[in-house]
């Protein structure tokens, strides 16, 4: 058996019941094959693999909290530190009931690489907790985040570990976050990006994960002689991704007709009204059905059904294994030309495969959605200088990372053979800075 196989074998044997993470793992030491296989008795000797999808540590802890009518609530807590060879780590904490070690361990592993991809100096983690901040009061959201930080202020730091927001996590539970992490600690360092303006945040971060997304994928439909200007665009999700997505894409001069969150979708021919969409999203925190409700152009509909609908570029930006085979054969049929994912992981590897095997471009979530960290990194920078940039040039700093990360996925896979496949141009490329660190710093 070859050494790439072992480990995949290992890791499903050693992390039972962890479904998302094996498929996370697969996808790239599938691609690291190119790598590996010519060198493979070094690589196994080093165990270097093994270390690769062993997080250096993690954390489960207990997060009891009161709720409205008194009633004491438990919830669990995770944070996995996966790798520090080039930074501390960085990584979202993810708040949905959903949430489990496996889950963290998917997200955290693909964290690595895409804070590779950035060129900024951060590690890759994740966390996060079962809890379900959709219908509670600002109170009981605040009775949570201050348990939660309780115990998770005992292992982050500015130069430790850098947590930020993902699903459920925004700007509302990132303050509450840091006012008790300052209260516990006594210190203002930036151990948390994502934060509010008047106290550390920095502009543009709210946009932009959407903003890099659609930036990544302008430069790439420019090398393939297309422009932004008329392109029909569909987009799932309403949260802060897909919003900022779809606001992007109509300052390019594409038309954006679909969005969706977990009960139901919206198709509206004339065009996404980002405006509505946030009032409704960001301010109400009410259901898509208020939107539709708003403008008569929009029709809703119930479960899921955005990639049915004939498109130029798909920018699945909620969750993962959201876009599945049966979606790719239907965008293959409707002529669609690429699809770049928001979220993490949102397409399967049957589907992805589907893709790029009937010429679609098609974009992992580790290049296309590295705005959003890339730009809690800048963050980072300010907060360590105790400055703020404006927002042009954060937003012009964001735009030439997210340049940059085409050209080097695009150039990783040439030099491995494999023109136009970004899963391995971007599993590679963002392989080596991170293993000639570890390789550097010895068996640690
Ligand atoms: P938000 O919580 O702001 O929005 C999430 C959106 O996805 C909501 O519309 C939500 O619907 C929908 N959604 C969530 N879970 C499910 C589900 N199980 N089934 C169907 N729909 C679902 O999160 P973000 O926009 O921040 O994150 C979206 C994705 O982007 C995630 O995969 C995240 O990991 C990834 N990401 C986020 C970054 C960031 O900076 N925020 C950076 C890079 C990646 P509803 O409101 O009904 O739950
Ligand atoms: O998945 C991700 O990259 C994020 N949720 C953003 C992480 C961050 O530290 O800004």
């Amino acid at each position: 058996m070859s050494y790439v196989d072992e480990v995949i074998a290992q890791v499903i044997e050693k992390n039972p019941s962890q479904p998302e993470f094996h498929q996370a793992v697969k996808e790239v030491l599938d691609s690291l094959r190119l790598v590996i296989d010519q060198n493979e008795d070094a690589y196994r000797r080093d165990a270097l693999l093994e270390r690769l999808v062993t997080p250096e540590r993690q954390l489960i802890f207990r997060v009891p909290w009161v709720d409205d009518k008194g009633q004491v609530q438990v919830n669990t807590g995770y944070r996995v530190q996966f790798n520090s060879a080039i930074g501390p780590y960085k990584g979202g904490l993810r708040l949905h009931p959903s949430v489990n070690l496996g889950i963290i361990k998917f997200l955290g592993f693909e964290q690595v690489f895409k804070n590779s991809l950035t060129g900024l100096p951060i590690g890759g983690g994740k966390g996060g907790s079962d809890f379900d901040p959709k219908g509670k009061s600002d109170r009981e959201v605040m009775a949570f985040c201050q348990s939660f930080m309780t115990e998770l202020s005992k292992y982050i730091g500015a130069d430790t570990d850098v947590p930020a927001g993902d699903i459920g996590t925004g700007a509302r539970e990132i303050g509450y976050m840091f006012g008790q992490y300052k209260r516990l600690q006594n210190r203002y360092e930036g151990v948390l990006t994502g934060k509010g303006l008047s106290y550390g945040g920095s502009l543009a971060r709210t946009e932009a994960t959407g903003y890099g997304l659609l930036y990544l994928v302008q430069e790439m439909m420019k090398c393939h002689g297309e422009e932004m200007t008329g392109k029909t665009v569909v987009v799932s999700g309403a949260g802060n991704v897909a919003i900022y997505a779809i606001q992007k894409a109509q300052q390019m001069g594409a038309k954006v007709v679909t969005c969706s969150d977990s009960t139901g979708w919206i198709y509206d021919p004339e065009g996404i009204d980002v405006d509505l969409l946030k009032e409704v999203k960001e301010v109400k925190r009410a259901r898509l059905t208020e939107y539709a409700a708003a403008r008569s152009s929009a029709v809703y509909h119930e479960g899921r059904g955005v990639w049915a609908i004939p498109c130029d570029i798909a920018l699945p930006c909620a969750t993962q294994n959201e876009l599945l085979i049966d979606d790719a054969k239907q965008l293959v049929a409707n002529g669609c030309k690429a699809v770049a994912e928001g979220a993490n992981m949102p397409t399967t590897l049957d589907a992805t495969e589907y893709l790029q095997a009937n010429g679609v471009l098609f974009v992992p979530g580790k290049a296309s959605n590295a705005g959003g960290v890339a730009t809690s990194a800048l963050e980072m920078t300010q907060n360590s200088e105790r400055l703020s940039w404006s927002f042009e040039e954060v937003d012009s700093r964001l735009q030439n990372i997210m340049i940059n990360i085409y050209h080097n996925i695009d150039n990783a896979a040439k030099k491995y053979g494999k023109e136009g496949n970004y899963v391995v141009g971007a599993n590679i490329a963002g392989f080596e800075k991170v293993v000639s660190a570890m390789n550097a710093q010895g068996i640690v």
